[in-house]
C-alpha cells in the first residue's frame, strides 16, 4: 500500500485542514498543560516541541503512522547491519562505530566491533604518538598543523565537530582543505611550515577528483620544500582502498581502514574522526563516540513518545508533509556551532533528497526539506526576517546550552534570553490591536499608525522546536550528532525511500570529467547552446 493510501496519513490529512486554520496562540490558551504534555528530558538533553501546530491526537497518529511503516523492525535492521542500502548492496553499520569494544556483532563472517576497535586503537596510539612528539617530522620537528584532505563525508563532519569542540583543543591544530579551487589549498597552506605539517588524506574511495588533486598538490608543496624522502613521515590516509594509498606513496601502517559499511556522511565516527583524535585526543574522542552510543541506546530501546530522534522526525514529517513547510532551518546559539548546519545538509539532504521510493517506483508527496541555518543570533540580524514575517512556513530547531564554556561577563544570559524570545515571537507574534495600543502610547498621529501598523504586526504561528542541552562537551556533541542521524532515517523509512545512497550526485561528476577532457581537443560540439556557448567564452579568456 502506498504512503498516501494508509489509513493513519489521510486521518493526518484531516486534521491537516483543522490546524492550518489553528493558531499556537489557541493552542497554548486551550490547554494549560500544553508544555508538559510535548516537552521531555533525556539525560542532559531537554527537548520542547509544544510550539508545533499539533495536539494528542495529531502526535498519537503520527506514531501510528510510524508503526504502520514497521520503523521498530527498520531501526533492528540498521543496527544488525542488514544490507538497508539496498541500491548499493550495502550495510549501514556507522553505529557500530560507536559500540564499545564488548559484545558481538558478526558481519559478513567477522565481529564488526573487534575490527573497529582494531581501527581505533591503531588510531589511539598513531594520535599519542603525534601528540607526544615521538613522531616527528621529516627534520625531526614536532607536528604542531594537521591538514585534513577531504571533500563532503570526508570534509564536513569532522570539520564541523573540530570546530565544534574547539574549546578543547589541546594538540595540533587542524586545517581543512576540501574545494578543488586551487585557492583553498594555497590559502590553508601560506602560513604554514612543511616541516610542523601532517597531512590527512580522508576518502573512502581514493579516487575524489578534488581530494585527489589537493593531495598531488600538498605532496608537491612538501616535496619542493623537503625532497621527496619528506612524504612516508608527513602523510597519512583514512580509507578504504588501501592499494590506492600505498600507489600514492603512504606506508601502510599509516593508512587508518574503515569499511564498505560505513557511507560517506556518517563516516566521522570512523578513521574519518582521526584529525579530531590528533587534536583533541583519544580520550575526548572516545567521550565523543560515547555520547553517539547513549543516543544510538534510546533510539534503539525508548518507545517512540519519548524518542528524541523519533518525535524530531515525526513532527518534521508533520511540518513537511501535511502543513507543506518545505525547508527546515537548524539555529545553534553556540558560536562553536557555527558548522552545525553545513554538516547536517549534507546528512539530512543528500539522504533525503529523493524521489524513487524502495520500490523503485517514482513517488508523488514531499519527501527531504531544503536544511539550512547559522548560529542563532548572527540568523536574527538577517534572515529572521524572512522567518517572522515572510510568506513561507519555516520550521526551525532552536538548539542551546544551560551553560557556557566561555563565562565572561553576561554574555551567556543575554546570548539566551535572545534563544527564549525567538520562538516566543515566533510563535505568538504581535497583533495589530497591541502594535496601535503601542504607537498611541509613543504619541504617533494617526496617519502615520494607519500606515504602519500593518508592517509592525506579526502574526505568529511560526512552529519551532527547542533542544536545551546542559553543556556543549564531547559526549553532548556526539549524543546530538547522532540524534539528527537517527532522524533523517526515521524519516526516510517513513517516505519509504534509501536514505543512504547518492546517485544525485553522479551525473555532474561525470560530466564534469567530459568536459575536462575536452577542454584540451577544444571541441565542445556536443553540448547544447547554452553549454558550449559558456564553454567557448571561458575558453577564450582564461588563462
Ligand atoms: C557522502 C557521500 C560523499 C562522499 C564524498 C567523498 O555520503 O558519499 O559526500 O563522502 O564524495 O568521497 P570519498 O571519501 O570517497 O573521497
Amino acid at each position: 500500500m502506498s504512503l498516501q493510501e494508509k489509513k493513519e496519513w489521510l486521518k493526518l490529512k484531516e486534521y491537516s485542514k483543522t490546524m492550518k486554520s489553528t493558531h499556537l496562540k489557541d493552542l497554548f490558551s486551550e490547554d494549560e498543560d500544553r508544555f508538559k504534555k510535548f516537552s521531555f528530558r533525556k539525560d542532559d538533553f531537554f527537548l520542547d516541541f509544544s510550539k508545533n501546530l499539533i495536539d494528542t491526537e495529531i502526535l498519537n497518529e503520527l506514531i501510528n503512522l510510524a508503526k504502520s511503516c514497521s520503523l521498530n523492525n527498520a531501526i533492528t535492521d540498521m543496527f544488525e547491519g542488514k544490507k538497508i542500502n539496498h541500491t548499493e548492496d550495502r550495510a549501514v553499520l556507522h553505529t557500530a562505530l560507536r559500540h564499545p569494544k564488548s559484545g558481538k556483532l558478526m558481519f559478513e563472517g567477522e565481529n564488526v566491533y573487534d575490527l573497529v576497535h582494531g581501527v581505533l586503537d591503531s588510531m589511539t596510539s598513531f594520535s599519542e604518538q603525534i601528540r607526544n612528539g615521538e613522531q616527528l617530522g621529516f627534520t625531526n620537528k614536532k607536528i604542531t598543523d594537521v591538514v585534513n584532505i577531504g571533500i563532503g563525508g570526508s570534509d564536513l563532519g569532522p570539520k564541523m565537530v573540530y570546530e565544534g569542540l574547539l574549546h578543547y583543543l589541546d594538540g595540533p591544530k587542524v586545517h581543512f582543505v576540501s574545494n578543488v579551487d586551487g585557492t583553498h589549498i594555497t590559502e590553508t597552506l601560506k602560513p604554514l611550515n612543511p616541516e610542523t605539517t601532517l597531512f590527512l588524506v580522508a576518502s573512502k574511495t581514493f579516487t575524489t577528483q578534488e581530494t585527489m588533486t589537493n593531495a598531488a598538490s600538498a605532496r608537491e608543496w612538501l616535496v619542493s620544500s623537503l625532497g621527496e624522502d619528506s612524504v612516508a613521515k608527513h602523510f597519512a590516509a583514512m580509507s578504504t582502498n588501501i592499494e590506492a594509498v600505498t600507489d600514492f606513496g603512504i606506508s601502510k601502517d599509516r593508512v587508518f581502514a574503515f569499511w564498505d559499511f560505513v557511507g560517506g556522511r556518517y563516516s566521522l565516527w570512523s578513521a574519518i574522526g582521526l584529525p579530531l583524535m590528533i587534536a583533541f585526543g583519544a580520550d575526548k574522542f572516545n567521550e565523543f563516540l560515547s555520547g553517539a552510543h547513549d543516543m544510538d541506546n534510546h533510539f534503539k530501546n525508548t518507545d517512540f513518545d519519548k524518542n528524541l530522534p523519533v518525535i524530531m522526525a515525526l513532527i518534521g514529517i508533520w511540518n513537511n508533509n501535511f502543513l507543506d513547510a518545505d525547508s527546515h532551518v537548524l539555529l545553534p546559539y553556540d558560536q562553536y556551532l557555527h558548522r552545525f548546519a553545513a554538516h547536517f545538509q549534507q546528512v539530512d539532504m543528500e539522504s533525503s533528497g529523493k524521489t524513487v521510493d524502495n520500490n523503485g517506483d517514482f513517488i508523488d508527496y514531499q519527501t527531504g526539506p531544503i536544511i539550512w541555518g547559522e548560529p542563532g543570533t548572527n540568523g536574527q540580524h538577517a534572515f529572521y526576517q524572512l522567518i517572522h514575517q515572510g510568506s513561507k512556513l519555516i520550521p526551525s530547531d532552536f538548539i542551546g546550552f544551560k551553560t557556557s564554556l566561555n563565562q565572561i561577563s553576561d554574555h551567556h544570559p543575554k546570548l539566551m534570553a535572545n534563544f527564549f524570545a525567538q520562538t516566543e515571537a515566533l510563535a505568538f507574534g504581535l497583533s495589530t490591536d497591541k502594535v496601535v495600543e503601542d504607537l498611541k502610547s509613543q504619541n504617533m498621529d494617526d496617519k502615520k499608525i494607519e500606515k504602519l501598523k500593518n508592517h509592525k504586526t506579526f502574526k505568529g504561528n511560526k512552529v519551532s522546536n527547542t533542544l536545551l542541552i546542559d553543556k556543549l562537551t564531547p559526549k553532548s556533541l556526539g549524543a546530538l550528532i547522532a540524534l539528527y542521524e537517527h532522524k533523517v532515517y526515521v524519516q526516510g523509512v517513513i517516505w519509504n525511500i534509501n536514505p543512504f545512497d547518492q546517485w544525485g550526485v553522479e551525473l555532474g561528476k561525470k560530466l564534469a570529467k567530459v568536459i575536462f577532457s575536452e577542454m584540451d581537443s577544444l571541441d565542445f560540439s556536443n553540448h547544447d547552446s547554452s553549454t558550449k556557448g559558456l564553454l567557448n567564452e571561458f575558453m577564450n579568456n582564461s588563462n
